[in-house]
């Protein structure tokens, strides 16, 4: 027997959400490879392709072993033609033909740098590249009617390009409680997204805020920024309170509801005094930085869900919405659990409520990363 073809004999299930997928994995090189492919697809707005290229990617990311052949692939779940025939390459070759040419192609170069900014999507990325426009510089140069959140993601791209350290992220995280509890005393901050998952860097650092007393956290937001706006402390933010009504997911809420789950998207001036560090910048140096930062009000009946939907990975969220859907024959959003066979909203006080009421085991957030 070769050496790891018990493999392909262990059952593998086939939702992200049933399986355990740590940070760290075995499968660097197959799942980079996949995620370039994925990356392409999404910045061509082909979701589907997107979708089928991560969750190849996260069945990998799930394996308590490197794959060294094809062989030990056989049965498992996932893998699409398309991927397997990435994955076959990659074991033989050591690359993938297909992935290098985009990684190589200068409309994948283009969209990437594009997107890159603050503020700009996929199909302004591509309007842009059509026109010739293929770096920031470019976009600078060719005197397109900017706004604001672009002429921010402009200003500060080569910052808000630079990993945010774990080390900024508590940094950050300190300001927040300081704002919160100036406004709000008793109300709860937590660390979510990827920081939560245990990566050590992250694009931005998002955070959930809550109180204990229902009610007490409505118009919160706007207090939270005028005092993070008074003291500094902002580059940039806007704040929207209507962010679950703009998505397709979930139940529809009781129109009371409709306005409380509060978003700010932020840029904060975070000072880099205390690393010791500068940053460069065309202007010369300086000792304070451009960080992402999300900031996510829930009423605290919501909270379980606000967490659970706010910590990711976003692959891992999907397959918890698919799973509840056709597995279930539920609706899960950050906000409620709806059970559309009882026709009635499942509550939970936890996260591993939610889990139990899905009937899936309980998958502690380091093991989200899929
Ligand atoms: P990164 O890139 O290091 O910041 O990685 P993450 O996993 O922190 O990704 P991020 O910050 O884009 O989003 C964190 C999680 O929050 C993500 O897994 C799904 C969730 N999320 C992000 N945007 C939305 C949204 O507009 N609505 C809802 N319901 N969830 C969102
Ligand atoms: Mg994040």
């Amino acid at each position: 027997q070769k050496p790891g073809l018990e493999l392909a004999v262990v059952s593998v299930p086939s939702y992200a959400c049933q399986r355990h997928t740590p940070l760290l994995h075995h499968n660097i090189t197959l799942t980079d490879a996949l995620s370039i492919l994925a990356e392409n697809a999404e910045l061509g707005e082909n979701e589907g392709r997107g979708v089928a290229f991560r969750r190849a990617a996260a069945l990998l990311k799930s394996l308590p072993q490197e794959v060294r052949g094809a062989e030990q692939l056989r049965g498992l779940p996932c893998l699409g033609e398309h991927s397997l025939r990435v994955i076959k390459e990659v074991l033989e070759d050591g690359v993938s033909h297909e992935v290098e040419t985009t990684t190589h192609s200068e409309q994948f170069k283009a969209m990437k740098a594009l997107t890159g900014i603050f503020g700009v999507g996929a199909k302004t990325a591509d309007r842009w590249f059509k026109e010739g426009i293929h770096t920031p510089s470019d976009l600078q140069r060719s005197g397109h009617t900017l706004n604001r959140a672009q002429r921010a993601g402009l200003q500060y791209y080569d910052e808000l390009n630079l990993p945010v350290t774990k080390s900024e992220a508590v940094a950050i995280g300190q300001i927040v409680e300081r704002a919160v509890h100036a406004v709000l005393p008793g109300a709860e901050i937590t660390l979510i997204g990827g920081f939560r998952r245990g990566k050590q860097t992250g694009h931005d650092v998002d955070f959930l805020i809550t109180h204990p007393d229902e009610g007490r956290e409505e118009g919160l937001m706007p207090k939270v920024v005028s005092w993070l706006e008074a003291q500094g402390f902002l580059l940039y933010q806007k704040t929207t309170g209507n962010s679950y009504l703009e998505s397709k997911e979930g139940p529809a809420r009781p129109a009371s509801n409709m306005d409380r789950f509060e978003r700010c998207f932020s840029i904060f001036r975070l000072s880099t005094d205390n690393e010791g560090r500068e940053i460069q910048t065309g202007n010369g140096p300086r000792s304070w930085r451009a960080v992402r930062v999300d900031l996510v009000v829930s009423p605290y009946s919501q909270f379980p869900f606000a967490l659970l939907g706010w910590t990711g990975s976003k692959l891992f969220e999907r397959e918890l919405r698919r799973w509840a859907v056709h597995e279930k024959a539920m609706t899960l959003s950050s906000h409620a659990l709806y059970d559309r066979k009882r026709t009635l909203y499942l509550r939970a006080s936890s996260e591993e409520e939610i889990f139990a009421h899905l009937g899936l085991e309980y998958i502690p957030p380091c093991d989200r990363n899929a």
